[in-house]
């Protein structure tokens, strides 16, 4: 706090430690429509995951419902919801992306 704006009386005390953001998950969740090469694409491009792992990550989505496909903070988790369903869209295609908080 700048000094001399405080109300008389007070104190400001200091803390070293820095708060972590709430991290929020991006799900993938699954469609019968979706191609798969698709979804792969979307984790590669979107979430820079390499092809083995996009894989893993679509096929679990696929039989399990849905997955996680990265970790971010509320913006980036927004964002990356946001460019995929638009990418989806534009591709005619109905895939859906929702972010929630991790904790
Ligand atoms: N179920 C889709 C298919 O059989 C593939 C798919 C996987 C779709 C993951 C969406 O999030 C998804 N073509």
């Amino acid at each position: 706090q700048t000094p001399g704006t405080q109300l008389p009386g007070t104190q400001t005390l200091e803390r070293t430690a820095t708060a972590r953001p709430r991290m929020w998950r991006v799900l993938l969740l699954n469609d019968d429509y979706t191609p798969m090469d698709f979804v792969v694409f979307v984790l590669a491009r979107y979430f820079r995951k390499p092809e083995q792992e996009a894989q893993q990550i679509m096929l679990a989505v696929h039989h399990k419902g849905q997955g996680v496909a990265g970790l971010y903070t509320r913006d980036i988790a927004e964002t990356k919801v946001a460019q995929v369903t638009a990418h989806a869209r534009r591709e005619g295609y109905p895939l859906r992306a929702v972010a929630e908080p991790e904790a």
